[in-house]
């Protein structure tokens, strides 16, 4: 049996969430078109058989302009340093030509900085994903070539999450990359995440997916009141926004933008629950709160371990039954 930890690691929007859902058979990530999507690291099990994979979708690593964004890039670096094996995840765009403009720096110049922070000696697979948005199937053995002087990888492997393609090789390569040992986790473990850490990503991900510009950017969740019954849950929620300007915006006229919000997340989360939700939201306006630890700290943001306390456990998310359709409530 082979078990061990496996941070998925790479730029912005590359589709690490998407990879991580397809690999659980769950849509438990959010996933958008926006860069910045993925704010914390997210746990997710995968049992197959003779191994377990426990995978660590981490924030796409960027140039920060705010705390949250240093703590982003923080904990993605940290799980690649601490995972037992790194899967290092670039897109097809990293195919594509230099930039015109010297000082704009190109997809692949991005992806060798950041392949620098992860550990020389850490084992890494390495998977260009959106491959089928490829036209020119001839730029992809050229790429390889360069990744592969990069740094050593177990395997390089072209994917495309989208239309399933490769896949079940990186598995297959990440498997044989960990090491012997007893399981991790139990068989129905699907995240260390408690069911309040999903509702907040699932009202974030509506927002992401609903709005552009900086709103989606500015946007935090937090729970106020969450009560659980056997058919039924109630849950109040608050979005935070910075500006005034910006709660105008999310609210929309006659109050409708922020309906779509509310009556698509209330239906990803009676998903993951398994029963009926009522949601409600709350719009209010929390200036500067991606600058300031004790707001960060408040909405769930945590600090890089070392530099402050993790928030204290909770109770993991659990499968509803051996298939794993859908994660138990809290
Ligand atoms: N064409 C194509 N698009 C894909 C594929 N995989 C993911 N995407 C799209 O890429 C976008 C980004 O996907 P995410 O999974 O959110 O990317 P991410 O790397 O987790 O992004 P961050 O959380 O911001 O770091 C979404 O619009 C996905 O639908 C793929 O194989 N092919
Ligand atoms: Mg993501």
């Amino acid at each position: 049996m082979r078990f061990g930890t496996i941070a998925i690691v790479g730029r912005s929007n590359v589709g690490k969430s998407t990879f991580l859902n397809r690999v659980l058979g769950e849509p438990l990530a959010i996933v958008s078109p926006l860069p910045q999507t993925t704010r914390d690291n997210v746990l997710g099990v995968v049992h197959r058989t003779g191994a377990q994979l426990a995978f660590l979708d981490t924030p796409g690593v960027h140039q920060p302009r705010s705390e949250l964004g240093r703590r982003m890039n923080a904990s993605a670096l940290d799980a690649a340093r601490t995972s037992d094996v790194v899967l290092f995840m670039t897109d097809i765009s990293a195919l594509a030509a230099p930039k015109k403009h010297a000082k704009d720096k190109s997809a692949e110049d991005l992806d060798r900085e950041l392949l620098a922070s992860v550990p020389a000696d850490a084992v890494a697979v390495l998977a260009i994903n959106k491959v089928d948005a490829l036209r020119d199937k001839s730029k992809l053995l050229p790429a390889l070539v360069r990744y592969q002087e990069l740094r050593e990888f177990a395997a390089l492997i072209p994917i495309s999450v989208k239309s399933d393609d490769g896949i079940e090789r990186v598995l297959d390569a990440l498997a044989e990359a960990l090491p012997e040992g007893g399981l991790g986790y139990d068989e129905d473990t699907l995240t260390d995440r408690p069911t309040s850490f999903f509702v907040r990503e699932y009202v974030r991900e509506q927002v992401l997916l609903a709005m552009r510009g900086e709103i989606p950017h500015a946007v935090a969740v937090s729970i106020d009141e969450f009560s659980e019954g056997g058919k039924a849950s109630t849950i109040k929620a608050t979005v935070h926004v910075e500006k005034v300007g910006q709660r105008k915006i999310i609210i929309g006229t006659g109050g409708l933008q922020i309906k779509g919000i509310r009556v698509g997340a209330q239906a990803r989360i009676a998903e993951l629950l398994g029963h009926k939700v009522h949601l409600e939201l709350f719009v209010r306006v929390t200036p500067q709160w991606k600058s300031m630890p004790r707001q960060l700290a408040e909405l769930g943001y945590e600090a890089p371990v070392g530099l402050a306390k993790t928030n204290a456990a909770t109770k993991p998310t659990r499968a509803k039954n051996k298939k794993r359709s859908a994660p138990r409530a809290k």
